[in-house]
């Protein structure tokens, strides 16, 4: 299977580091949604990173569809098998994308707008909603901290850590790391693993 996309991109890198926990072998092509448009669109001609081209040709879309399907070939797992263990580690990955969304969503309106044309309430309004994602984050890993990365990380984790060095890479003036202790701890010590230094963003 192919997995197109650009590691910058958290999503992108959310399932290739998964894909390498899950010892599912891929091809990467690393394709930009922007600089290589045209390409990219031959691939999926609806541009969205990451794409998985699964063996059969299917060509899937969104990191979580790709993750649902991944985790059928693989004889390991990245989430509990249910009850409270799930509950928490879905809640906690869909706090890590939404506040990846937020951080894209402030970058784009930054980046690809020009000046005149951005609008200051909607830049609030997002900068707010990744603030109550990443707060939410913090809260919880501070009050009960994920077991330790190396031991036993979930898409939680991967999802959490991916989206820490997106933000920090891209809006770090907005989620200061001074104000995510446990955030930025937690993604320091999943960085150290070798399914994340084997697919780094930049
Ligand atoms: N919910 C999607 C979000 C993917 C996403 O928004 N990817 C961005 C790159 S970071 C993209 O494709 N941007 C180009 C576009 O939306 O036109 C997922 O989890 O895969």
């Amino acid at each position: 299977m192919q997995l197109v996309g650009m590691l910058d991109s958290p999503y992108v890198r959310r399932v290739a580091v998964s894909l390498r926990l899950l010892e599912l072998l891929f091809e990467h092509l690393p394709l930009s949604v922007f600089s290589t448009f045209e390409a990219f669109g031959r691939i999926n001609p609806v541009v969205k990173a990451p794409t998985l081209v699964a063996d059969d040709g299917t060509v899937l879309m969104d990191s979580g569809l790709i993750l649902q399907w991944a985790g059928t070939l693989s004889r390991h797992r990245l989430q509990p098998l249910g009850g409270p263990a799930l509950l928490r580690d879905l809640r906690l990955t869909g706090l890590a994308l939404a506040a990846c969304e937020k951080a894209v969503q402030r970058v784009y309106e930054q980046n690809l707008r020009p000046a005149e044309k951005q609008h200051a309430p909607w830049i609030d309004r997002v900068s707010g909603q990744l603030l109550a994602a990443c707060g939410q984050l913090e809260a919880e890993l501070a009050r009960t901290p994920l077991p330790a990365p190396e031991q036993a990380i979930t898409d939680a984790g991967v999802t959490i850590a991916v989206a820490w060095d997106f933000m920090q890479s891209m809006v770090a003036d907005t989620v200061l790391a001074a104000d995510h202790p446990a955030l930025a701890a937690y993604a320091k010590q999943a960085e150290r693993l070798p399914a994340f230094l084997a697919c780094p963003a930049r």
